[in-house]
């Protein structure tokens, strides 16, 4: 594979606990509050909000890592006091609002996960697209010792992705699963030694953009709406898209250079 380009800054305006760099066609985004363990405060949910939705159009991939030793402790708790019923209600939309924004944004979006992936940070690796995890990883969900109860999307998705019987126990008993588990029940699709990750997601990021936007709209857009409809409308919904992307001037390109010997073969890596 060939050397990766130089990082250059990605001039989005975003809070301190953020920070954005760019990488060619990826944009790398840094939870960087390490101090609180990369807690998920307003400021930091809304310029991740920001962040997604200010992407140059030549950005074709995103990765998101955290600094520190943890990815994130989930949702800043000593903000939660501070909220009446209703306001926690919006804020829960809130936070919807912007985790839709990563899972059905433009950009398909790699997360690079170590350390405590909990509770709201749990969340948020949800709703990216691949989940890297370095050895250190560990998954909990200590909302139900806290008493409180997920609110950034999870019960919508950690059970597409584990089963809704592991999401109740983790709640329920406090269980953690550490990186290799988490790997085996489907929490992520990678597992790579301590300090790997960030390379690791830069290269399947690289991948990614390489894919026509096409196939990666239908990736992101349309495979998750079919998965979540009846098998007859998912039929044809796939049936058009598979038309609609094999037929664009770019799908022919490339199937023509594999016909003329000029694309790579699908080979065991
Ligand atoms: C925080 C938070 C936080 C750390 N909100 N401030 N999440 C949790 O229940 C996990 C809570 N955090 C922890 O269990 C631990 O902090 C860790 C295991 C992640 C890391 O432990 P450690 O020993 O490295 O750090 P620490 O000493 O616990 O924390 C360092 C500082 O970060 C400290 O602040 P300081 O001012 O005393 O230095 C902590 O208070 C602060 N900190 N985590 C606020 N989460 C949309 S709904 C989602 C619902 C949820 O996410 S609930 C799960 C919340």
């Amino acid at each position: 594979m060939s050397a990766s380009p130089a990082k250059t800054d990605l001039k989005i305006d975003l809070p301190s606990s953020l920070v954005a760099e760019r990488r060619g066609a990826i944009a790398l985004l840094r939870l960087s509050r390490p101090h609180k363990r990369n807690a998920l405060d307003d400021l930091t949910v809304l310029g991740l909000e920001t962040f997604f939705s200010a992407l140059p159009d030549d950005v074709k991939a995103a990765v998101i890592y955290g600094e520190g030793e943890h990815f994130s402790a989930g949702l800043d708790l000593s903000e939660l006091s501070k909220r009446d019923v209703s306001e926690r209600i919006g804020h829960s939309q809130m936070w919807h609002r912007v985790f839709e924004r990563i899972e059905f944004g433009r950009v398909p979006v790699v997360s690079v996960l170590h350390g405590a992936v909990v509770g709201g940070g749990l969340e948020l690796a949800a709703a990216t697209h691949v989940r890297v995890a370095e050895r250190s990883a560990y998954y909990a969900l200590p909302e139900g010792s806290r008493g409180i109860y997920v609110g950034g999307g999870g019960s919508v998705r950690l059970p597409r992705l584990i089963g809704t019987a592991r999401m109740m126990d983790m709640m329920l008993t406090g269980r953690t699963y550490d990186a290799e588990a988490g790997q085996a029940i489907g929490l992520t699709h990678y597992l790579v030694e301590p300090g790997a990750g960030l390379a690791q997601g830069i290269a399947l990021a690289e991948r990614i953009a390489a894919n026509t936007a096409l196939t990666n709209f239908a990736v992101l857009h349309v495979l998750p709406r079919i998965a979540d409809q009846g098998r007859a409308s998912g039929s044809v919904m796939e049936s058009l898209m598979a038309a609609i992307a094999s037929g664009h001037d770019e799908a022919k390109k490339r199937l023509k250079d594999f016909l003329e010997k000029r694309a790579g073969k699908t080979i065991r890596r």
